[in-house]
C-alpha cells in the first residue's frame, strides 16, 4: 500500500521546558507516530515495538538529525534535548554519529542535549562512560531522565550529567505522598551539592509547581508549561514565522518506513 506523509508518518513534536517564572529555555523532541489506520501512537506504545525489532536504533539517529535540522532554524538558540536509546550505546557509536550530525546540520554542540536513562548504563557501564565523556568533551549537554532512584547520588558522581530530570510518577504524587515530597527533597540536595541543573517532568498542577519551586527546582516541563506539539506552534517563542521553520526533510530510512507500513500484526503489544 502507498502511504503519504499524511496518513502513515513519524514527525517530531516539542515540548518546552520553562524556568520557574514561565520563560520557555528548551525543548524536548518527542516522536509522533501517526499510523494509517489507527491514528496517533504515542511513544510508550510503539517504542517497545521498535526496541523489539531492533529498529529503534536506525529511527534514533533519524530523530536525532531531524531534532537538529529542526533547531538550527529556530531564530532564537533555545536548547533543544533528544532522547537516546539505550540500544543506541550498544549499536552505534555515538560520539561518532553526534559528531557527524552537529557538522551535517551546523547546530552549536551546547545546544544540543541528550536524554539517556538509568537503563543505558546498565548493559555496559565502562562503554557507556567512555561514549558519555566523549560527547561531553565536544560540548553536548548530557541529561539523566527519569531520576528518582536512590543510586542517584552514585550516577552523578561517576556520569558527566549537567541535568537531571525528575521522574513524572514522582511529581504527580507530590500533593498525596509524603514520600514523593521526600523523593524530590532527597534529589534536590544530592544535585544541588554536586551543581546539577533540576528539571521536573509531568508537571499538571500549580501545587506541583509551588513545591517544586520551592525545593528549588530550576525547571518545569509538563501540561502546565506546554504540550508536546509541532514546532510550528511554538512559533512565537522560537522567534520564526511558519514559512521559515524547516521542511521535514530528512526521510525515515527505508526499512523502518516499510516495518511501519506493516506494522499492524504488532496492534495488540500496540495498544497494551
Ligand atoms: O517520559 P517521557 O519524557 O518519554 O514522556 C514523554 C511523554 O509524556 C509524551 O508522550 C508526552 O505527551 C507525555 N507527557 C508530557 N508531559 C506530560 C504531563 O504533564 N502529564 C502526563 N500525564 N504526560 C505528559
Ligand atoms: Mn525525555
Amino acid at each position: 500500500m502507498i502511504s503519504t506523509m499524511s496518513d502513515d508518518s513519524m514527525t517530531l513534536h516539542y515540548q518546552p521546558l520553562t524556568d520557574v517564572q514561565g520563560k520557555v529555555v528548551s525543548f524536548e523532541s518527542l516522536m509522533r507516530w501517526h499510523h494509517q489506520r489507527r491514528g496517533p501512537i504515542s511513544p510508550e506504545a510503539f517504542i517497545p515495538i521498535f526496541e523489539n525489532s531492533r529498529l529503534i536504533v536506525p529511527l534514533s539517529r533519524w530523530a536525532l538529525r531531524q531534532a537538529c535540522l529542526d533547531a538550527v532554524r529556530w531564530k532564537r538558540p533555545l536548547q533543544v534535548s533528544v532522547n537516546l536509546s539505550p540500544f543506541q550505546f550498544i549499536e552505534d557509536d555515538l560520539p561518532e554519529l553526534v559528531a557527524t550530525v552537529l557538522n551535517e546540520t551546523g547546530l552549536a554542540p551546547e545546544r544540543l542535549e541528550l536524554e539517556i536513562t538509568e537503563t543505558a548504563l546498565a548493559a555496559d557501564s565502562a562503554r557507556a562512560l567512555t561514549a558519555l565523556s566523549k560527547l561531553t568533551a565536544q560540548g553536548v549537554r548530557i541529561a539523566l531522565d527519569d531520576a528518582g532512584s536512590l543510586f542517584l547520588p552514585v550516577l552523578l558522581q561517576n556520569y558527566p550529567f549537567s541535568k537531571i530530570k525528575i521522574a513524572r510518577d514522582v511529581v504527580s504524587n507530590i500533593e498525596a505522598s509524603p514520600s514523593a515530597r521526600s523523593i524530590v527533597h532527597m534529589i534536590m540536595l544530592v544535585a544541588r551539592s554536586l551543581h546539577v541543573v533540576i528539571a521536573a517532568k509531568g508537571v499538571e498542577t500549580g501545587e506541583q509547581l509551588a513545591y517544586l519551586r520551592e525545593q528549588g527546582c530550576d525547571l518545569i516541563q509538563g501540561y502546565l508549561v506546554g504540550r508536546p506539539a509541532p514546532i510550528e506552534a511554538f512559533a512565537a517563542v522560537t522567534g520564526n514565522t511558519s514559512a521559515d521553520f524547516a521542511p521535514s526533510a530528512t526521510s525515515i530510512p527505508r526499512h523502518v518506513e516499510a516495518f511501519m507500513a506493516h506494522a499492524d500484526e504488532s496492534e495488540s503489544r500496540a495498544q497494551g
